[in-house]
């Protein structure tokens, strides 16, 4: 049986051209030819894999993770914002003093944490796409027709918050699943992305049906800096339920998996859940041009071989990975180990 892929062309229409950092402004690299060489090295596999289009998401999915405003805003955004042009928020209030107006463009900031995440018209319908695909694969796995299915979502999720778009992320797909899920059983979400998925961990701190678990390049030195330590573990009924492995930059395949058979497998396998999400960025690779790990291409294979080996059935959501030449490959690999 072939594992299945879900995409939808339409997510190509998002294209942030710029990113601010450091002062700078430099070529943005969440780019539409990362989902284009995924789909096409999968498609060049068809033996094993089969790609679906989605279904499109129920709305109230998206607005049982993300507060109406930050919604509200992306529907602003493809009202004002002409084709071809992005909106930088470049204001950013902290919220007691606030209050927000989201048809206004300009005040966009309130609902972003970074200036690497740019608004553009198609961004609203290209994020739910995104968690369209992730919806419809966790459809799948729900229906029992397979064990495993992979989202190819673009724009990615896992920085994304309630009430927060950053890093690249504005609506996060791996929440959207879980927040529906967590009813029917536990869920854990594992966070295998370069960065730490602040989003993610915000949305479930204070849950204990959702398990969080992060592996990820030291906050202290990398993006998003300020959370993804060892010390957050989860608060109220959640505590206990977040973990979060910081690693230090150059942490290579073995290094890489002695830390996931050591730490990350077994917290998970106690906490039994009935379903695994798998935030898949490969940003930890090792030409990687904004991650800091050294993980090469058959470290993915062992990688999702480590992971399957859980027997809890899994959805793969895409997220980070900015190295357009091998990215097809590596996720490949990884979903070809994982089965
Ligand atoms: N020059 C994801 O991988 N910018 N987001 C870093 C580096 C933010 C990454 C600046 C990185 C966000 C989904
Ligand atoms: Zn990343």
């Amino acid at each position: 049986m072939t594992l299945p892929v879900f995409f939808d062309r339409r997510q190509l229409l998002h294209r942030p051209v710029h990113e601010w950092t450091k002062g700078e402004k430099i070529a943005h690299p969440e780019t539409l030819d990362r989902a284009e060489t995924i789909v096409e090295t999968i498609e060049a596999d068809s033996n094993f894999f089969s790609i679906y289009q989605p279904q499109e998401i129920p709305l109230s999915l998206i607005q049982n993770v993300h507060v109406p405003g930050m919604l509200m805003l992306y529907e602003t955004a493809q009202r004002v914002i002409a084709e071809g042009e992005s909106f930088y928020p470049s204001v950013f209030p902290k919220r007691s003093a606030s209050l927000v107006d989201p048809t206004d463009i300009r005040q966009a900031g309130y609902f972003c944490f970074d200036s690497g995440t740019p608004l553009t018209f198609n961004t609203w319908e290209a994020a739910r796409l995104s968690a369209s695909c992730a919806h419809e694969a966790a459809l799948y796995v729900e229906s029992a027709k397979g064990r495993v299915a992979y989202a190819l979502c673009r724009p990615p999720g896992h920085h994304a918050s309630h009430d927060l778009f950053g890093g690249y992320c504005y609506v996060n797909n791996a929440a959207v699943i879980a927040k529906r899920v967590r009813k029917k059983c536990r869920v854990a979400i594992l966070d295998i992305d370069f960065h730490h998925g602040n989003g993610t961990q915000d949305i479930f701190y204070r849950d204990d049906a959702v398990l969080v678990v992060s592996v990820h390049g030291n906050p202290k030195e990398f993006y998003p800096f300020f959370s993804g330590y060892e010390t957050e573990k989860g608060e109220g009924r959640g505590k206990g339920f977040n973990l979060n492995i910081p690693l230090p930059r150059g942490c290579d395949g073995q290094e890489y998996m002695r830390q996931m058979r050591l730490k990350v497998l077994p917290f998970i396998q106690s906490f039994d859940p009935g379903l695994l999400i798998v935030s898949a960025g490969f940003d930890t690779y090792q030409d990687d041009p904004i991650g800091a790990f050294a993980l090469e291409t058959g470290d993915y294979a062992e990688l999702g071989e480590i992971i399957g080996k859980l027997n809890i059935s899994t959805i793969i959501l895409q997220e980070g990975g900015y190295h357009v030449q091998k990215l097809g490959l590596n996720v490949t690999t990884f979903l070809r180990g994982f089965r």
